[in-house]
């Protein structure tokens, strides 16, 4: 079995290359729900949906979230009635989060509506949630915390960033089969998603990090950033905030104690002998994602290393 870390939209590009690539059953996903909220009294799971979504072939691709073709008039007659409307939901993406926010309020856990989901969906292959509980990325900035979404999408990631934690991480243990998973896996695959909100939280559950140090298979990153820049999002200006450069060898940095090998971008092939020195394997390609080829010739790549 091969298994992928993941979280938002970068990430699902690789994924939905891999499931092109190899069987999907022979696909385990653990995916991050650091970004996981409430809206309209819903509980949303961004990231599973993604991929889920993905590998179902119902994504929205222009946006990389969301369901292809969905409609929003749901949300328009909720702004009417006085509800926030800038997280978009459209019409039939409602149906998950008002399914999945009745099964766990039924006590089912993230993991056990996960796996129903994606069953039927149709999806062959694995989704773990990184854990079963509560964990929230929360964001310092100058004009106070607010959650990941707040940040992400109402600030469009235009404010100083002070500080990123994780709000219920200490208590928090890995869902079940994520360590099994880990253990017997073939080989791993870090996606190229945000090292601090999307990566950052999965190796953050307790017990994660470690079993990736001490796993027996080979640990294949694909950098989600050329030169200083991130491909999508913020990751560049996170990563300042921890500490860790804002480059493919600081992705590399922030990977060290588990990562034999990372892709990064031809345009990077410089800081090949930093990140050698790190111990780390560097291989540059073409990490950049528009076409379903590009996807699965980058797969094809990251699944000759591991
Ligand atoms: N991202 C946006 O930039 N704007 C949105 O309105 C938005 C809505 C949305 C709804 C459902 C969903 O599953 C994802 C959605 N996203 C939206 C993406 C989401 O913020 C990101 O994919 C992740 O949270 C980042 O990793």
């Amino acid at each position: 079995m091969i298994l992928a870390l993941t979280g938002g939209t970068g990430g699902a590009k690789l994924i939905q290359g891999l499931a092109a690539e190899i069987d999907p059953a022979e696909l385990t996903i653990i995916c991050n729900t650091a970004d996981d909220a409430i809206f309209h009294g819903l509980y949303v799971s961004p990231d599973i949906d993604t991929i889920i979504y993905t590998l179902a072939g119902l994504l929205d691709q222009e946006k990389g979230w969301g369901l292809a073709g969905d409609s929003f008039a749901a949300l328009e007659q909720l702004g009417r009635l006085g509800e926030e409307m800038w997280f978009k939901l459209g019409d039939k993406d409602l149906a998950t989060h008002i399914r999945r926010t009745r099964l766990l309020s039924a006590g089912h856990k993230l993991s056990e509506v996960t796996d129903w989901m994606r069953t039927v969906l149709g999806v062959k292959s694995k989704v773990l949630p990184m854990s079963d509980d509560r964990i929230e990325t929360r964001v310092v900035t100058a004009a106070g915390e607010i959650s990941f979404q707040e940040y992400f999408v109402r600030e469009r990631w235009s404010p100083e960033v002070h500080q990123v934690f994780f709000a219920g991480i200490d208590k928090s243990i890995p869902s079940p089969g994520v360590l099994t998973a880990i253990r017997n896996a073939r080989g791993i695959i870090v996606c190229p998603s945000n090292p601090v909100t999307s990566i950052g939280p999965i190796l953050a559950v307790p017990g994660i990090r470690r079993a990736l140090v001490e796993s027996k298979s080979r640990v294949v990153g694909v950098s989600p950033i050329i030169g200083s820049s991130s491909l999508s999002g913020p990751a560049h200006k996170l990563m300042k905030v921890t500490d860790l450069e804002s480059s493919a060898a600081g992705v590399a940095q922030g990977y060290a104690d588990f990562l034999t090998a990372l892709v990064i971008g031809v345009e990077d092939e410089g800081l090949q002998p930093c990140i050698e020195k790190l111990g780390i394997k560097a291989v540059s390609a073409n990490i950049r994602m528009n076409s379903l080829a590009d996807k699965r010739r980058l797969a094809r790549e990251v699944l000759a290393l591991v």
